[in-house]
């Protein structure tokens, strides 16, 4: 956590977030890469608000975080967020670009990495997001794996998600995971989701039922100075699952197109995903909307739990 001085130099906190670090009243951390480089206007936008509006519903306080003006945000007004969403003059701003996007004064949305680290440096506890970064399919040639595992591993920060897609090699995003010491805990579920799908084929070693059990197990961890983060597998609800076939197919094209087009580095996620999208004809944004608003309601029900501590 950043000391008193240098938040002062670096952070803004929200009022309202400032409010519930002060009477230690739960907080559920948003990342923003989502908002300004994972879905289109007005969706993101909308989705955003719905989550911060669900955690709260849920009994915490949202924390959206962000770089703007070179400020570290913690906690988002509408107007922030509408900025967020809809400036084309953000950075998708990851571990290496975090220090140059303060020290210049530029905006930037953080990825699941860089929520992390700022969540981190708040001492905020827990993280919502859709579907992590991991170990991207042919990494073995590209060496493309996401620093959002590595920040899980090294920060004392849970991260919701539903799995990740299968853009992604999962096989893969779990054994480096496994390397790295972080426990996946799949939420009411055997196997790993795979964002669009519940199921990816690949099993995990705990389910868990209970928000309960999953806030104790975190804390547990904690507790005994297993430092570094946990992975929440946090299933689609069945009724907003894509089929498999179709959604597939269409990550199978976008991979295929993103060779052709020579797509590589930071850009490889933001093309994969707005292939998805335009192959789908939207059906996959209406998921992808449906996931992270489940992973913001169960995400708060755990954090409620691990504050309780
Ligand atoms: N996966 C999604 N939607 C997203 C992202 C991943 O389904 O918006 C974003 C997240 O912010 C994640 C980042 O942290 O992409 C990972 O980017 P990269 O693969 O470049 O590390
Ligand atoms: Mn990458």
């Amino acid at each position: 956590m950043l000391s008193k001085e240098l938040m002062k130099k670096y952070m803004v906190i929200s009022d309202e977030v400032q409010e519930a670090m002060d009477s230690g009243k739960p907080i559920v951390a948003l990342e923003s890469t989502i908002i300004s480089h994972g879905m289109p206007y007005p969706q993101n936008l909308e989705t955003a608000k719905a989550c911060e509006e669900i955690v709260r519903e849920n009994g915490c306080v949202p924390a959206t975080t962000a770089i703007i003006d070179g400020k570290i945000r913690v906690g988002l007004s509408e107007e922030e967020l509408e900025f967020m969403a809809t400036s084309k003059d953000i950075i998708k701003c990851s571990r290496r670009d975090y220090a140059y996007v303060v020290a210049n004064g530029l905006n930037g949305a953080t990825t699941v990495a860089t929520s992390i680290i700022t969540a981190s440096l708040a001492g905020i506890k827990l993280l919502v997001t859709g579907g992590i970064g991991g170990v991207h399919r042919g990494a073995e040639e590209t060496f493309d794996i996401s620093r959002d595992l590595q920040e899980i591993a090294s920060n004392n920060v849970a991260v919701v998600c539903a799995g990740a897609k299968s853009i992604l090699d999962i096989g893969l995003t779990l054994e480096y995971l496994e390397t790295f010491g972080v426990p996946v805990f799949g939420y009411q579920t055997k196997e790993m989701p795979a964002f669009y799908t519940r199921s990816s084929g690949f099993n995990l070693d705990y389910k868990m039922d209970e928000t309960s059990e999953i806030a104790n197990a975190i804390n547990t961890k904690w507790d005994l100075g297993l430092n570094g983060g946990v992975v929440v597998a946090n299933p689609i609800p069945e009724e907003d699952e894509m089929d498999a076939n179709v959604i597939n197919k269409a990550i199978e094209l976008a991979l295929i197109d993103a060779k052709k087009e020579g797509i590589h580095g930071k850009e490889t996620t933001p093309f994969l995903l707005g292939r998805v999208l335009t192959a789908t004809g939207g059906n996959s944004l209406e998921s992808n909307i449906a996931l992270v608003k489940n992973n913001a309601k169960i995400g708060a029900q755990i954090a409620r739990e691990l504050y309780n501590n």
